[in-house]
């Protein structure tokens, strides 16, 4: 049996590994983009200026998608993770492809304020939301 006065301490430890390791980070901004059923949901994202953000974008569908930023991640370093395949061009991030069932991670800083949108740019998909930056 463990005693409740180890269970208690390792509780107290534990809170308070999480408040420092939580007030050492850089406040990071999360926000979660589904497709489904050739839709994306949310149709608007708010993300924070200068703010570091994770975008998670996630496919429920049996179809490829596409995530194709207008204009957002110009001159914008953006780090990919999970099993989404990115494409890169001269100007950086062009385009996700999202396979069925799929999840990807994009961390980047966003350093432009105003309406962006995006789109899946499969042919007759037609899906398009927006990422606001303010
Ligand atoms: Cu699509």
């Amino acid at each position: 049996m463990i005693p409740v006065r180890a269970v208690l301490s390792l509780a107290l430890l534990t809170g308070l590994l999480a408040a420092f390791s939580s007030a050492a980070e850089s406040p990071r901004t999360a926000a979660e983009i589904v497709a489904s059923k050739r839709a994306f949901a949310p149709e608007v994202v708010t993300l924070r200026l200068g703010a570091p953000a994770t975008l998670i974008i996630r496919n429920e569908d049996e179809d490829l998608h596409a995530f194709v930023p207008l204009l957002l991640f110009q001159r914008t370093n953006v780090q990919v993770a999970g099993n989404g395949a990115p494409e890169f061009n001269e100007t950086g991030f062009v385009r996700l492809l999202v396979p069925p069932r799929g999840r990807s991670e994009l961390r980047f800083t966003p350093r432009t304020a105003g309406t962006f949108f995006y789109i899946c740019d499969l042919p007759g998909h037609n899906m398009r939301a927006q990422i606001v930056v303010k």
